[in-house]
């Protein structure tokens, strides 16, 4: 019996991959699909993919071509499958030609013509294509707009800033450019808002009146019943409204959640998070009109996020330290808030004129999760024990900090109209509490 073998990601199955599988099976007696899983596909910058895994693999399955369907996890992989399967011949499309020879010394190496005029990219684009409009000032602009080169589907198509000129060549030469925030609101499908936070909540409430979709760096409002009437609009008005925050999207973050809520440190009973980025001397001074967030809105947001998501809303109390970098007490250098809850405590530590290890420790009844600096980038952590033979280390490939994959979720919300994200709408409501405590002064001591 021949056993034939052909790898693939499959998203959005279409003519071209059907041809491919018909012709792989033709090859031999019996047809093995091997159908990516998502985040090995993310290692080779396939990012944008539509479909789950799950759908992929029921799709290729569907076909009725494949006599056994396996998943692709790991790089290397297809030495290991043509040894432990038996394989004769391995074949794929014709744009890989010359890339899989080096698997001849295992097996028959076949490249099949790819069947012109169809591609899973094409697809996927003429599904969607969400025209984006960039909101603010910031240089961190410079990013979304570079990241979303990585993203089909999603298209930067203009800005609304007053600082254009600092911003970077590409941004300068969108096809819209305005200070009318109106003006860039008529020309787009959605925003992305990066304004100060004190103009968040009337910036995303226009936009959700005006039928945008609206992707906000966190806070999206500086109290909580705002925060709330937004998240009301937006469901009213079956419009996306998803807090950005970068680590939220980092795949090594998500996954050590997801271990940590299976129990493997027991009880969570602390969480310690710790952010900061000392600015030059010239930021001593009051951040610069539009330009530099404060410390709490900066660093603040990403610091509760690991506490919020852990631990929960509903701390019994809470108190916070700060340092304030001007005499009027307007922008904060520093700050630590602890966090009393009925069988933790949390800890943070943010900002911008104190420089910190920025490291992340969640404590447990069984052992703890240690996170290094920049735990913010996540790609790496460890789960430690008492027993060190039992540590273990998880890597995940980190690309562009997080943010393509935001926009990756941002895309597919829109999309789908499943407002599944990565930060719900609790946590959400949960940091603009926080944010509106502290700038009445709530639980606040000076040092
Ligand atoms: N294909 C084709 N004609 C098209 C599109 C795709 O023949 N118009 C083939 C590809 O060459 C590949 C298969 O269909 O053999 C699956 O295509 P993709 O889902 O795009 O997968 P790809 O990323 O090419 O995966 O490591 C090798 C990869 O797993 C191959």
């Amino acid at each position: 019996m021949v056993k034939v073998i052909t790898y693939g990601t499959y998203d959005l199955l279409h003519r071209g991959h059907i041809r491919l599988l018909e012709r792989a099976k033709a090859l031999g007696d019996y047809l093995i699909v091997g159908v990516t899983a998502d985040d090995f596909d993310k290692t080779r910058g396939k990012i944008n993919v539509q479909q789950s895994l799950m759908e992929r693999v029921e799709a290729v399955k569907a076909t009725g071509i494949a006599d056994e369907v396996i998943i692709e996890e790991y790089e290397g992989q297809k030495i290991d499958d043509i040894r432990r399967y038996g394989v004769d011949i391995f074949t794929v499309g014709s744009d890989w030609v010359g890339k899989f020879d080096y698997l001849r010394e295992y097996c028959e190496v076949i490249y099949l013509p790819r069947t012109e005029g169809i591609s899973s990219s094409e697809l996927r684009q003429s599904r969607r294509a969400v025209s984006l409009g960039l909101v603010g000032d910031a240089d961190f602009l410079n990013k979304i707009e570079q990241e979303s080169r990585f993203v089909n589907g999603i298209h930067v198509a203009g800005i609304c800033t007053r600082s254009l000129k600092s911003l970077s060549a590409e941004i300068q030469g969108l096809d819209f450019v305005t200070e009318n925030y109106e003006e860039l609101l008529e020309r787009v499908d959605a925003v992305y808002i990066r304004s100060q936070p004190e103009e968040h909540y009337k910036q995303v409430k226009l936009a959700l009146e005006r039928g945008k979709h609206v992707l906000c760096e966190a806070p999206t409002a500086l109290s909580e019943s705002q925060c709330r009437e937004l998240q009301a609009l937006a469901a009213e008005k079956k419009l996306v409204l998803m807090d950005a925050i970068k680590t939220a999207y980092a795949t090594a973050y998500a996954r050590m959640l997801l271990l940590l809520k299976g129990g493997k440190i027991g009880q969570i009973v602390s969480v310690d998070a710790t952010c900061t980025s000392l600015r030059d001397a010239s930021a001593q001074e009051p951040a610069e009109a539009g330009r530099h967030w404060d410390g709490v809105y900066e660093w603040g947001t990403t610091a509760l996020l690991p506490v919020l998501q852990l631990l929960g809303p509903d701390y019994r109390s809470k108190n916070c330290a700060v340092r304030w970098l001007d005499a009027e007490k307007q922008h904060d250098s520093f700050l630590k808030a602890d966090f009393v809850y009925p069988h933790a405590v949390a800890s943070i530590k943010a900002g911008t004129g104190v420089k910190s290890e920025g490291e992340l420790v969640i404590s447990g009844t069984r052992g703890y999760v240690y996170v290094p600096a920049p735990w913010w980038k996540t790609d790496y952590f460890e789960i430690r024990y008492e027993d060190p033979n039992q540590n273990r280390r998880y890597f995940y490939q980190l690309d562009g900090e997080g943010i393509r994959y935001e926009l990756v979720a941002f895309a597919k919300a829109v999309e789908t109209g499943r407002q599944s994200y990565a930060v719900d709408p609790t946590c959400s409501a949960a940091i603009c509490r926080f944010m509106e405590d502290f700038c009445a002064g709530r639980d606040l001591i000076e040092i």
